[in-house]
């Protein structure tokens, strides 16, 4: 089939949810992706960074494949022997007590805000059914009802109401404001540590640590969102390493799986995650065995390769590259890790089609909010290979 016609299938019998790049991938190996047509292309968007250790992993593909002839599904019903292990691999890595696994992010996030709302009622004190979170503008944590009640963006919540109540939103980066807005009702801060879908917004630095300072002083629950942000995307582990903080849950999803299968997590210290009695929470595919040795290989490939390392080293080459590029255009461009954006001028938009001229080059990118374009390429990405980008993202400016 030609691509066209795979296009023409996807338009007759799909949902029009999404409005992707005309581009029909078929094959996927590291940080190339290849179309129906061989035409070979560098991905820099990584699935939205569920894929740090490059497409198509051998050793995740193997651990998924091995146990995939062993056993798939148990539910919770019964134990299994991958949960114990990936438990005990996932908390010694980021230094957590407990883990509550689930499978899309959206899940997740939906586990935290449950969990720190009975946190609310059984251990703070706060009266029944006024627990309130704050959270901040632009944020974008997932697509449920309950999420999108909180979303400030139009496009992910107009026309879904009625909405969620218990949720506050505050500017992003103002520990102030934060401060400001706390009752005796509140349970939670929920955070993007950088906002990604906002494009590539990183705080002031000294924020998280600051906010981190007010949870503890008023008792309020500091959950990071680190679903893209997590694993390496940003050059650690976790983003809140850069401000030697550590936060009470922390939610990951994406690239636990390395892009093989949905699996999300909810990481706690013991008294919040305690909260949760039998019965009272979980999901059909929560915690089977083939997410959990896919999670376990797609975690010890982050470790293995030094994509952490990595991640921190090209990124900072990466930032340096852009920032050398002057364009009338060009309004900033920000990045931490391999987690970058350039931001046009709003009067000159047109990142949609900056993108288009990026793909002539053999160069995916994803544009965001009409004006900035993200670029996100696996962990894997090799010094030689970034430069591929930055000569294509010189080459597809318009002349000035
Ligand atoms: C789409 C955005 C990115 C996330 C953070 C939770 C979730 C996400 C920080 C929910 C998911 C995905 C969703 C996907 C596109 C992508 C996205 F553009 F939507 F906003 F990455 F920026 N927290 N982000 O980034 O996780 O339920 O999807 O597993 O909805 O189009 P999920």
């Amino acid at each position: 089939m030609q691509q066209r016609e795979y296009i023409g299938l996807e338009d007759q019998y799909g949902a029009h949810n999404y409005k992707p790049l005309d581009v029909v991938l078929s094959r996927g190996k590291g940080v190339w992706v290849w179309d129906v047509d061989g035409n070979k292309y560098l991905d820099c968007l990584a699935a939205y960074s569920a894929v740090n250790q490059g497409h198509c992993h051998p050793k995740i593909m193997q651990a998924m494949m091995t146990q995939a002839e062993k056993l798939t599904l148990t539910s919770r019903a019964f134990r299994n022997d991958q949960l114990g292990p990936f438990y005990k691999e996932l908390c010694e890595l980021t230094n957590s007590h407990k883990v509550l696994p689930m499978n899309s992010g959206a899940e997740a996030v939906e586990t935290a805000i449950k969990t720190v709302r009975k946190w609310g009622y059984t251990v703070k004190g706060v009266a029944e059914d006024q627990a309130e979170i704050i959270v901040c503008d632009n944020n974008f944590h997932g697509r449920t009802i309950s999420i999108v009640s909180f979303s400030t963006d139009d496009n992910a919540r107009a026309g879904f109401g009625p909405f969620t109540p218990g949720f506050k939103c505050v500017s992003y980066g103002d520990a102030a404001a934060f401060e400001a807005a706390i009752t005796e009702n509140t349970v939670a801060f929920l955070v993007e540590p950088i906002q990604g879908e906002a494009g590539v917004m990183i705080p002031p630095d000294g924020y998280l640590k600051k906010v981190r300072e007010i949870c503890d002083r008023r008792n309020v629950v500091l959950i990071l969102d680190e679903i893209q942000t997590g694993l390496g995307r940003t050059g650690k582990l976790l983003t809140e390493e850069y401000e030697g903080i550590e936060a009470d849950l922390t939610i990951i999803g994406k690239a636990l799986s390395g892009g093989f299968y949905p699996i999300s997590a909810v990481l706690s210290n013991t008294e919040v995650m305690n909260v949760l009695q039998p019965g009272e929470h979980g999901s059909t595919f929560g915690g089977n065995p083939l997410a959990c040795a896919v999670a376990r290989a797609a975690l010890k490939v982050l470790f293995e390769e030094n994509l952490i390392e990595n991640s921190y080293e090209q990124g900072k080459y990466f930032l340096d590259g852009l920032k050398q590029i002057s364009h009338p255009h060009i309004k900033e461009v920000r990045g931490r890790g391999l987690m970058l954006a350039i931001e046009f001028h709003p009067e000159v938009g047109g990142a949609r089609d900056y993108c288009y001229k990026l793909k002539e080059q053999g160069i995916l990118a994803k544009d965001t909010h009409e004006n900035i374009v993200r670029f996100a390429p696996p962990l894997v990405i090799k010094r030689e290979e970034v430069d591929q980008i930055l000569d294509a993202v010189n080459k597809a400016l318009p002349v000035s």
